[in-house]
């Protein structure tokens, strides 16, 4: 009787495997676990190393053959060759004196952050802004953009973009330009898609006037422009750490000005100017400053609170 009922379950079971099925009391893995796992890693890409790589490149790849030079940072977790975490990849890009990135439209959101380099200008759906260090700049869903560097020096700058949650989702559609660079063009000092350095610096002053001089300050880019990317400055003072938190939401910080230290899941990792940090879901994490500093923080918060899934705790 038992033998019966074995071998009429290991029929059973085999049956599943042939028909692309599987019981819910059978799997060999779980579907469902009480809280998130944490998957991507905590990581750090420091711009020191990633510069005099991208000046190689510069020498060896033109805007001919890469239609942009651009290096994307790939979270070392397991089987990861693209996302810096799961929904976001973070890349540095160079462009130099005379070269023209030819005009682009993806479903992709994309924003920048410039680093260094003066004399660089976007076009982003016609209007063209200026890049200046610390400047925030966006490129939402579908905009044609393009970038030309006109002045003497090489301009290096950060990419972030939901990419790996289109490839998640599958809604990817890319176009070039059919004329490489969009023909009417109107220059723009103050634009929409522009988040200049100086107003973020009055936003801090106003901020630390409200709030007072010892406490670190986050203030957000906005009124929010793409769908899946909120955009958070942080002024963390010399000596100053950010309270521990948690979150379901994925993050990458960049770091504008100033050096310190970030704790990630008990562990230390040093950044300074220009570093790329990975701070994936669910990861405790907080900010010390060495010096005075300023960090960009690029997440997919707006997709966790439209899908009634952000949480977020001390932990
Ligand atoms: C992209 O289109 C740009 O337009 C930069 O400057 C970085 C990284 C991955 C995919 C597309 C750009 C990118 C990118």
């Amino acid at each position: 009787m038992r033998a019966d009922r074995e071998a009429a379950l290991t029929a059973l079971y085999s049956d599943f495997t042939a028909l692309n099925m599987e019981g819910g009391w059978h799997r060999r893995f779980p579907a469902l676990w009480p809280e998130p796992r944490r998957n991507f890693l905590p990581h750090v890409w420091h711009y020191a190393d990633v510069k005099p790589i991208l000046d190689r490149a510069g020498e060896l790849i033109d805007t001919q053959q890469a239609e942009r030079r651009n290096l994307t940072m790939f979270n070392p977790v397991e089987g990861n060759i693209y996302s810096t975490v799961r929904t976001i990849v973070a890349a540095y890009q160079m462009i130099r004196p005379g070269e023209t990135a030819r005009a682009h439209r993806h479903t992709p959101n994309a924003l920048r952050l410039i680093l260094e380099g003066h004399g660089t200008s976007t076009v982003v759906d016609g209007k063209q802004v200026e890049m200046r260090p610390g400047d925030v700049l966006l490129t939402p869903n579908w905009a044609w953009h393009s970038h030309s560097n006109d002045g003497a020096e090489q301009c290096y700058w950060m990419d972030f973009l939901d990419v790996p949650l289109v490839h998640l989702l599958e809604p990817m559609f890319y176009e070039p330009h059919p004329d490489g660079l969009e023909q009417a063009v109107e220059q723009l000092e103050q634009a929409p898609i522009a988040f200049r350095w100086e107003d973020t610096l009055a936003h801090f002053e106003a901020e630390q006037a409200r709030l007072g001089p010892n406490v670190p300050l986050t203030i957000e880019l906005g009124p929010a422009q793409l769908d899946t990317i909120a955009l958070h400055m942080l002024r963390i003072g010399a000596g100053q750490t950010t309270a521990p938190v948690q979150t379901t939401a994925n993050a990458v910080f960049a770091v504008v000005q100033g050096n310190g230290v970030a704790e990630i899941d008990g562990e230390r990792h040093p950044w300074s100017f220009g570093d790329t940090i990975a701070v994936p879901a669910w990861r405790a994490h907080s900010i010390h400053a060495q010096s005075d500093a300023v960090l960009l923080r690029v997440s997919d918060e707006p997709v966790m609170r439209k899908l009634g899934w952000l949480r977020s705790r001390q932990p």
